[in-house]
C-alpha cells in the first residue's frame, strides 16, 4: 500500500506554518535533520510534565518510572535494527559522537603505527576526522576507496586494498550528497573476510531503510535520531557485544561504573559502560517515539515513497538547462539531489529559493574531499522524507527556473 502523504503531512505540526513571506514551508533539508510528528514532540513533552526524574538512581515512582522510559526506548530502537539484544545499543548524542566512540575506545586499545583503516572518498567529515586524528596521533594508514564518476564506490579497488589486511573498514551506508546506497553486507562480508572488523555510518541509511545489524553483520552501526523523525541530542551506537564488551570505557563519571575507590575503579556492564553522566533522557523519550512513528508508517513503504519523489525529481532537475547533478540514478541512491546551476553560486540558489519558503541546503555539507573529486567547492542539495509530495518538486523546479531568470 502506497503512502497516503496528506495524512502523513498532518503528522508534522510545522509543515503547517508559513515563512515570513508568506509561503508556504516546503522542506527538503531532511538530510540535515527531519522534522519531528505530532507524537514525538507530545511523548517528549509528556515526560517533563509527568515522569521527569533522573535515572538508574531513585527508587521512588518518578525515578522508576523515568528510567522504564528511557529502557524502554532502547529495547525498541533495537527491535527497529535488529540488534540481537538492547545491551548492544549503546546511546550518544549523535553518528559523530558514535564514530568517535569507537575511534577512542575500540581504535586506541587495538590499533598501532602503520595499521590500516579503510574509508571512501565519498565519507562525511565525521568519518574523517576522528581517523586523521588517530592517524596524526598513532601514526594508522588511511587508504579510501574511490568514487566513480557516476558516484558509485569502485569496489574493483576495495578488493585490492583488502590485500593489504586492513584492520578496520568504515564507511558510509548511504551518501548525504550523492544519495549512494552503498552495498553494506558485500562491503562488510569482503573485509571479514580480509580479518578487517568494520564500522558502518549509518546516519543517513536508518531514517530511510529497512536496517537490520545482524543480516548485514556490521561490526559496529552509527546514527542520529534527529535525522529519523526524533530530537536533536541523542543518537546510537550499535556495536557487537563481544566487541563492546572488550572495549575500555570511553568516558569516565557516574553511572558507568560498578565500584569505585580512591585509586581504582570497575566499569558497568554494557550497555551503561558508554553511558557516563545523565544522559539525554527526554531526547530517548523522544527517540523511542520516533521508532514507534516510523515503524507504524513502515519503513518499505516509505522507502517506496522516497523512490518514487526521487526518481521525479531527477528526471524535473534534469529538464532544467544548466542543472548538473550529481550522484547515481534513482534506483541507486536515496531521497537526495545534489545539483549545481551553471553560473550561479548554490548558496545564491539556495537563498533566493527561500524568498518561496522552499529550504534546501547549500554547501560543502560536511564532505569537502568528496566535492573536491568532483572539482567543486559546493552544491545545492534538496533531500526528500515522508511528508514530501512531487508538487513540491514542481515547486523546487519552479523556483529554480525563477532563479535562472534573475540572474539573466
Ligand atoms: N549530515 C547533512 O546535512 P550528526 O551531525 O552527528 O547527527 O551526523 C553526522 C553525519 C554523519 N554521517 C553522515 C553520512 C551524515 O550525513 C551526517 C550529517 C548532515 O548532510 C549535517 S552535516
Amino acid at each position: 500500500m502506497t503512502l497516503n502523504v496528506n495524512e502523513i503531512r498532518k503528522d508534522f505540526p510545522i509543515l503547517a506554518r508559513e515563512t515570513q513571506n508568506g509561503a508556504r514551508v516546503i522542506y527538503l533539508d531532511s538530510t540535515a535533520t527531519s522534522q519531528k510528528p505530532a507524537r514525538v514532540i507530545e511523548a517528549m513533552n509528556d515526560y517533563y510534565r509527568r515522569s521527569n526524574a533522573n535515572i538508574h538512581r531513585g527508587v521512588h515512582t518518578l525515578a522508576e518510572e523515568a528510567t522504564a522510559m528511557y529502557e524502554g526506548a532502547r529495547e525498541r530502537i533495537a527491535k527497529f535494527i535488529n540488534a540481537a539484544s538492547s545491551r548492544e545499543v549503546i546511546y550518544t548524542r549523535n553518528t559523530t559522537e558514535s564514530i568517535n566512540l569507537v575511534a577512542y575506545s575500540w581504535a586506541r586499545a587495538n590499533l598501532k603505527a602503520g595499521d590500516l583503516v579503510i574509508l571512501t572518498e565519498m565519507e562525511h567529515h565525521s568519518n574523517l576526522v576522528p581517523w586523521h586524528i588517530l592517524q596524526m596521533e598513532r601514526g594508522i594508514e588511511l587508504e579510501f576507496i574511490p568514487v566513480t564518476e557516476d558516484g558509485l564506490l569502485d569496489l574493483e579497488t576495495y578488493k585490492t586494498l583488502l590485500d593489504r589486511r586492513p584492520k578496520l573498514v568504515s564507511f558510509t551506508h548511504m551518501s548525504n550528497v550523492l544519495g549512494t546506497f552503498n552495498p553494506a553486507a558485500e562491503i562488510i562480508r569482503l573485509a571479514h573476510a580480509a580479518g578487517a572488523i568494520t564500522l558502518v555510518d549509518g546516519a543517513q541509511s536508518v531514517p530511510h531503510l529497512k536496517v537490520d545489524v545482524q543480516a548485514l553483520d556490521a561490526d559496529f552501526y552509527a546514527f542520529s535520531a534527529h535525522k529519523m523523525c526524533g530530537p536533536t541530542g541523542i543518537g546510537v551506537l550499535y556495536g557487537k557485544s563481544a566487541l563492546l564488551d572488550a572495549m575500555p570505557p570511553f568516558l569516565g563519571g557516574g553511572d558507568m561504573i560498578k565500584e569505585v575507590k580512591l585509586r581504582s575503579f570497575r566499569a558497568n556492564t554494557l550497555p551503561h559502560k558508554f553511558e557516563a553522566g545523565t544522559p539525554a533522557i527526554a531526547e530517548a523519550v523522544g527517540f523511542g517515539a520516533a521508532v514507534d512513528y516510523l515503524s507504524a508508517v513502515g519503513m518499505e513503504r516509505i522507502a517506496a515513497h522516497e523512490h518514487e519523489v526521487t526518481e521525479y525529481a531527477l528526471d524535473r532537475l534534469e529538464e532544467i538547462p544548466g542543472v548538473k547533478l550529481f550522484g547515481p540514478s534513482a534506483d541507486k541512491k536515496g531521497g537526495v539531489a545534489a545539483f549545481t546551476l551553471d553560473g550561479i553560486h548554490p548558496h545564491d540558489v539556495a537563498q533566493i529559493l527561500d524568498k518561496d519558503g522552499i529550504a534546501v541546503r547549500a554547501g560543502h555539507h560536511c564532505a569537502q574531499p568528496l566535492h573536491e573529486k568532483f572539482g567543486i567547492q559546493a552544491t545545492s542539495r534538496a533531500s526528500f522524507y515522508l511528508y514530501n509530495t512531487k508538487e513540491e518538486v514542481d515547486l523546487l523546479v519552479n523556483g529554480l527556473y525563477k532563479v535562472k531568470e534573475m540572474f539573466g
